[in-house]
C-alpha cells in the first residue's frame, strides 16, 4: 500500500509536468485510499467534454484519487496511458476505448497485474470476454432503432412514398458507429419507402461532418437528398453550417436525425431545424464510480450497465427539456 502511494505521487507529479490532470497529494492533503486510471479517448465533442467533466466530478465526489490521460483520439495513446497506470498499480483501471479492436494483449498486462478493468462508453471485441470485469455505456443498437423507428413515424406523416436517406457515421470500428448503423438500418429494414444513398464517415467531428455535407449535396444535390442521419450532433451542427450556406432549409427541406442531446443541438430541435435527437447521456461518472467503489469492496458488479436514454422529436412538447449540462 505504502508503495502505491509513493507510486501515486509520483506518477501525480509526472502527468502533472506531462500536462495530464491528476491531484497532487501533500501533506495537508494526503493521497486518496483509491486511485482509479482513467484513459479518455479524445475531446472531439461536446458529448466527450461533458463526459470527462463527469468522471472528474463523481471521482471528487467519491474521494477517489483520478489519474486522467487524454489520448487525443490515438488508440497508442491509450494502450500506453493503460500500462502507465498498470505500472503504478493503481486500483481500477477504466478506460473508453476509441475503437473496438487491438486491446487483447494489454487487458492481459491488466489481468496479471491483477487489476481490474472497467469498460465506460464504448465496447472492446477480444477473444475473451473476461478480460474486462464490466461495461458501462450506453445500448447503441437501441439508439440506433430509436432513430429508425423515429423516420418511419416522420414519414407516415409526409405521407411520403420513397425518402433517399445519406448517412453521416462516427468513428470506423467504434462501438457507437456500429450500432448505430446497425440499429437504424434493422428499424427501416423491409419498408420499400427508403434507400440509403451512402454512409460516409466524419470521425464524430463537427469539421468533418462539414466536409462530408459539401461531399453530399455536390454528390446528389439538395434536392437528391430528403433525410439526413448523423451519428453525433457534432457532425450535425457541421451538416447544419453547410446546409445554410447553400440556403437549403434543415429540418423542413431535408429531414436531420442526430444523436446525443447537446444543448446546442436541442437549441437547433426547438427551432425546428433538426427533426429528432436520440439521446446519448455522457453522465455515467457517477455509475463509473459507484461500481469502482463496489469492486475495491471486493463485492460482484454487473457485466453490462446502460444507463436510461430518451429521445426528443419535433412531435415531443419540447419545453420539458432541461437544460443539458453538455
Ligand atoms: O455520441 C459522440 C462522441 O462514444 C457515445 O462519441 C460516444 C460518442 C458520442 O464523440 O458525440
Amino acid at each position: 500500500m505504502k508503495l502505491r502511494k509513493l507510486s501515486f505521487l509520483v506518477l501525480a507529479l509526472a502527468l502533472l509536468l506531462a500536462g495530464c490532470r491528476s491531484t497532487a497529494p501533500t501533506a495537508a492533503n494526503p493521497p486518496p485510499a483509491v486511485v482509479v486510471g482513467f484513459s479518455q479517448l479524445g475531446s472531439e465533442s461536446g458529448w466527450r467534454i461533458g463526459n470527462t467533466a463527469s468522471m472528474e466530478q463523481a471521482a471528487k465526489e467519491w474521494g477517489f484519487g483520478l489519474m486522467l490521460d487524454n489520448a487525443n483520439q490515438r488508440q497508442e495513446k491509450q494502450i500506453a496511458a493503460i500500462r502507465s497506470f498498470i505500472s503504478y498499480q493503481v486500483d481500477v483501471i477504466v478506460f473508453s476505448p476509441i475503437v473496438e479492436t487491438g486491446w487483447d494483449n494489454v487487458l492481459r498486462e491488466a489481468r496479471q497485474a491483477g487489476i481490474p478493468v472497467i469498460l465506460t462508453d464504448r465496447m472492446v471485441d477480444v477473444d475473451d470476454d473476461s478480460l474486462y470485469t464490466a461495461y458501462i455505456g450506453a445500448d447503441f443498437l437501441a439508439e440506433g432503432r430509436r432513430a429508425g423507428e423515429f423516420l418511419l413515424k416522420k414519414a407516415d406523416a409526409m405521407g411520403a412514398d420513397h425518402l433517399n436517406i445519406v448517412e453521416i457515421t462516427g468513428t470506423e470500428n467504434s462501438t457507437p458507429m456500429r450500432d448505430r448503423q446497425a440499429g437504424f438500418a434493422q428499424a427501416i429494414a423491409g419498408d420499400g419507402r427508403f434507400t440509403v444513398l451512402e454512409s460516409i464517415t466524419g470521425d464524430f467531428l463537427r469539421s468533418k461532418g462539414r466536409e462530408c455535407m459539401r461531399t453530399l449535396l455536390d454528390r446528389y444535390g439538395a434536392a437528391g437528398i430528403d433525410v439526413v442521419y448523423s451519428h453525433n450532433d457534432a457532425m450535425t451542427l457541421g451538416a447544419l453550417d453547410v446546409l445554410d450556406e447553400a440556403g437549403v432549409v434543415p429540418g423542413k427541406d431535408i429531414v436531420l436525425i442526430s444523436v446525443d442531446g447537446e444543448q446546442a443541438a436541442v437549441d437547433e430541435l426547438r427551432k425546428g431545424r433538426i427533426n429528432c435527437i436520440v439521446e446519448c447521456t455522457p453522465h455515467l461518472g457517477g455509475d463509473v464510480m459507484a461500481q469502482v467503489d463496489a469492486l475495491t469492496r471486493g463485492k460482484q458488479i454487473p457485466k453490462t450497465i446502460h444507463p436510461e436514454e430518451t429521445v426528443f422529436t419535433e412531435f415531443d412538447d419540447l419545453s420539458e427539456i432541461g437544460p443539458r449540462g453538455y
